[in-house]
């Protein structure tokens, strides 16, 4: 055992724990309070305010599933805006898809982006250094009502829904989606753990089915969102996008000729998949 443990402070009653080998970075930013440690499981463990945000080694999970299949599931995407994201993982996900000729992020907190990209440089892999990338420090929910750029993919990667990321889960930051999306355009926002914050997944869930044609969830399990499976949602007014095959889905994949670790076309059909009990809350 380590001298130190750190628990987890995202739910009442139930969390968890890390030995912390060292601290290597403490400190309370303009937004919130940030601290990247050394686990012996995980590797290198980024929270904010409290709460696991991404680890070195399970952070492929969750990066992939956020990023290609929105991407691969639209198809012909050219441009991407991503909400938060500051340790770089969708970025550079995003980033490995050739065919992409622009990609704007909105993170609210600059400090987050310089210490991952000091202490958790496999998370970008250098993908701050993209041409095709536009880094814009602000706050997501004003940026996409007042942008007058349009994309054709939106990745929301926030926090959960308190304190700096609770307006990303508003219904008027949904609505700005939905204003700079282009025809046929696809949004995906991180939603949680479904077991531990089903109502979080129920209140998006009505407040997506209100804005756009179609709205669903998808899943993946990542161990350090601990609790079962995270929810994805998604939506978009092209209801055809989540109803590929996995013929087209392989398809597409191969052209993309992107080498992924979780990833793969058979989950990415599988995803949209949920138990009985999450399809009753949505
Ligand atoms: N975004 C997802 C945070 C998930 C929070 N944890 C939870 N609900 N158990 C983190 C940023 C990753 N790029």
């Amino acid at each position: 055992m380590s001298e130190r443990q750190w628990t987890e402070t995202l739910y009442t009653g139930y969390g968890q724990s890390f030995s912390v080998d060292s601290v290597l970075f403490e400190h309370k930013t303009d937004h919130q309070h940030l601290m990247i440690f050394e686990n012996q499981v995980f590797g290198r463990v980024m929270a904010l305010d409290g709460v696991v945000q991404t680890t070195e080694r399970d952070e492929f999970i969750y990066h992939e599933m956020l990023t290609h299949v929105p991407i691969i599931a639209h198809g012909a995407v050219k441009r991407v805006l991503i909400i938060g994201g500051g340790d770089g993982g969708i970025l550079r996900e995003v980033c490995r898809h050739a065919s992409i000729e622009h990609i704007t992020q909105v993170e609210i907190d600059q400090s987050v982006i310089d210490m991952a990209i000091k202490y958790l440089p496999s998370h970008s892999a250098g993908a701050y250094n993209d041409i095709r990338a536009n880094i814009v420090i602000s706050d997501g929910f004003d940026f996409v009502q007042t942008t007058d750029q349009t994309f054709d993919v939106i990745i929301s990667d926030s926090t959960d829904p308190h304190g700096p990321g609770e307006v990303l889960f508003t219904k008027d930051f949904y609505a700005g989606c939905q204003r700079c999306l282009n025809p046929g355009g696809i949004l995906v926002t991180q939603n949680g753990v479904a077991f531990m914050q089903t109502d979080e997944v129920r209140n998006t869930a009505q407040r997506f089915s209100r804005l756009f044609k179609d709205s669903h969830f998808y899943s993946a399990a990542v161990p350090t969102y601990v609790g079962g499976i995270m929810a994805f949602a998604w939506a978009s007014d092209t209801p055809a996008h989540r109803q590929l095959d996995v013929a087209t889905v392989r398809q597409r994949w191969q052209a993309a000729g992107i080498k992924s670790r979780y990833y793969t076309p058979d989950i990415h059909v599988a995803s949209f998949a949920l138990p009985e009990y999450l399809m009753q809350a949505i």
